[in-house]
């Protein structure tokens, strides 16, 4: 026969790993800025809402003129052109 004292540790004991288990896991799926990328493989933890991003969790910057896909207007710039703040060309490079 169990000790009243006894199931109460049993209890305790019990609580603890249930609750640690829903911390781990809520940890483990939680996703600061819901770019659909867990936030422990998240490399770039301020990603815009609606940004697409890679498996990184960083947003697309498809032609790599340093302007996200999101905000930029002129997707299609070379890496010798100079962009503005919406990724479209200001001057092109000699
Ligand atoms: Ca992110
Ligand atoms: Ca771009």
């Amino acid at each position: 026969m169990l000790s009243a004292n006894t199931i109460k540790i049993i209890i305790t004991i019990s609580a603890i790993f249930f609750f640690s288990g829903c911390v781990a896991s809520s940890l483990a799926t939680q996703d600061s800025d819901r770019d659909g990328v867990p936030n422990y493989k998240d490399i770039c933890k301020y990603t815009p809402i609606g940004a697409q991003v890679n498996k990184q969790g960083c947003a697309l910057d498809t032609d790599f003129d340093g302007v996200i896909d999101l905000y930029d207007k002129c997707p299609g710039t070379t890496a010798s052109e100079l962009v503005n703040q919406y990724g479209c060309t200001i001057k092109v490079l000699p």
